[in-house]
């Protein structure tokens, strides 16, 4: 990362005052805060002003990528650490993948759907990276690791617990090589009764809280689709990371970053133990069982297809229902636009009828009017059923399958599904960056073939010379690089 200068530390009583002076008191007249920016504190301020660089004339997407510079040696494998390193990569930062020789990233192999090509799981998780290949457990790949450790900003790994450690590679020895280095986990647990355990995606949903309030209130817990467990952490852990970028910029010294995907998980499902505390204090009337008369136990239960907003949801089935598994919308009978819902639906008088005029009404009859307006919703397209709604300022969430979202123009326009080229296993398609910055434009590229980048490390990044790379390479530590460019 190109070094900025730290700031000399202001003395704390100015900080304190030059915080107050930014903050008018209500009311103050402009003029007033601009007397007090003679006072000593705002001079802070003032000094700190020719240190912020220039604006950029340049037009906005043309100046860099946002973590342009930044260095990540990235030690992930599997899902939700390259989650995390992708993004990074997507936003500039120049991301170096150590794999283990011969194997690599052991998705690279899983569930593969075209033979001898990198499977899709790996694929749509690295983009954007290069791949070294390094034997960790050698003495030459440890040195080949120390130069990595000096030369990049980050490591980023989420390899077993003690892994780490028992490569060799203590924050305390990191710490000594670069003290500049943060050093990014996912780990399954934080500190406790669990954290020496192994976690996969689904293990995390169940013990992070998703599974036992997912699902219908009579059936078995559930894990869900979108992987809140694995790609969630990364997106956590990514986050932790620009946070400890920029307190670097300030303290010079790089930290510790831990995300435990329980944590995560559990972050996501905030408002479950938002339900937790209130069921002490009555059910939770706004939940289908309230409606039905089952009574609720000491735990949140699942909540089928409610909203977690408080405003009764379900699913309806829309034209097609029979042979079409996802012609369904989601429809919430929100408050504000209940008069017009009935209008909709072509029941006017529920609008003043002291059964349905109010929320509190309508919470026991809520299986009678959704049956009602699935009369409705099954005369329609899951899209016509949309853009009726939308046109009234009524929100509902048509079910979209995969094959849909693939296929949908607007998305592939943003850039949210990406078409990409891949030299041992053709076009694919792929998410993109979902996270849009204006002035740091996304271009996703393919991801990288097992060590197909080592040489170019090992020479332009970590400088070594074409003796020393030479004997890295006789050791055995770097393995076999494939023959990159022939396969292309
Ligand atoms: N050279 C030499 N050895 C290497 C290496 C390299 N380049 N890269 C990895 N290894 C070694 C590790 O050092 C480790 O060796 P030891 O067990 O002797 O210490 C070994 O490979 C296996 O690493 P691992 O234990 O992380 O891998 P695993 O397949 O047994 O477990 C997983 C996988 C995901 C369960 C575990 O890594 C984990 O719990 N990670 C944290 C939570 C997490 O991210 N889970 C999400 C996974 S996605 O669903």
């Amino acid at each position: 990362m190109a070094k900025r200068k730290i700031a000399k530390k202001a003395p704390a009583k100015g900080k304190v005052k030059a915080k107050a002076a930014a903050k008018p008191a209500k009311g103050k007249a402009p003029k007033v805060v601009a007397k007090s920016a003679k006072k000593p504190a705002l001079k802070v301020v003032a000094k700190a002003a020719p240190k912020a660089p220039k604006i950029s004339k340049k037009p906005f997407g043309q100046d860099g990528k946002a973590l342009d510079g930044v260095k990540i040696l990235d030690f992930t494998h599997v899902q939700s650490g390259p989650t995390c390193t992708q993004l990074l990569a997507w936003f500039g930062a120049d991301v170096i993948k150590v794999e283990r020789p011969g194997q690599g990233d052991i998705t690279r192999g899983q569930l593969q759907d075209v033979p001898g090509a990198d499977s899709l799981y790996f694929t749509m998780l690295n983009h954007n990276k290069r791949s070294i290949t390094l034997d960790s457990k050698s003495q030459q790949g440890m040195n080949v690791l120390e130069r990595l450790v000096k030369t990049c900003d980050v490591l980023v790994e989420n390899f077993a617990p003690g892994a780490l450690d028992r490569m060799g590679l203590t924050w305390e020895r990191i710490h000594s090589w670069n003290p500049r280095m943060i050093v990014a986990s996912v780990k399954g647990f934080g500190p406790g009764p669990y954290e020496d355990c192994k976690v996969y995606e689904n293990v995390a949903q169940c013990a992070g809280g998703s599974a036992s309030t997912t699902g219908f209130h009579d059936g078995i817990p559930l894990v869900t689709g979108a992987q809140i467990g694995d790609s969630g952490t990364g997106l956590h852990l990514a986050l932790g990371i620009v946070s400890a970028l920029y307190q670097r910029n300030r303290t010079g010294r790089g930290q510790k970053v831990l995300c435990a995907m329980q944590d995560g998980v559990l972050n996501l499902c905030r408002v479950k133990l938002r339900d937790q505390q209130r069921l002490a204090h009555g059910p939770l009337k706004e939940y289908t069982q309230f409606g039905q008369g089952i009574p609720f136990g000491e735990a949140t239960p699942r909540a089928g297809n409610d909203s977690g907003g408080g405003q009764p949801g379900v699913i309806l089935k829309c034209k097609g229902w029979e042979t079409d598994p996802n012609a369904y919308i989601y429809f919430i009978t929100q408050a504000p636009v209940w008069e017009k819902i009935c209008d909709l639906i072509g029941e006017p008088e529920w609008k003043t009828h002291p059964d349905f005029a109010k929320p509190p009404a309508r919470l026991p009859r809520l299986k009678q009017i959704f049956e009602r307006i699935e009369q409705w919703t099954m005369t329609l397209s899951k899209f016509d059923v949309m853009n009726a709604c939308n046109e009234l300022d009524i929100p509902v969430g048509p079910i979209l399958s995969m094959k849909e979202l693939a296929e949908e123009p607007s998305l592939r326009e943003t850039g949210t599904v990406v078409e990409v080229d891949h030299p041992t296993r053709g076009k694919y398609l792929s998410v993109g960056n979902p996270i849009k910055l204006s002035d740091s434009v996304t271009e996703v590229a393919r991801s990288p073939l097992l060590g197909e980048h080592t040489d170019e490390i090992l020479s332009k990044v970590l400088k070594f010379t074409p003796r020393q790379i030479a004997e890295i390479k006789a050791s055995g530590a770097t393995g076999e690089a494939p023959k990159a460019q022939a396969a292309e």
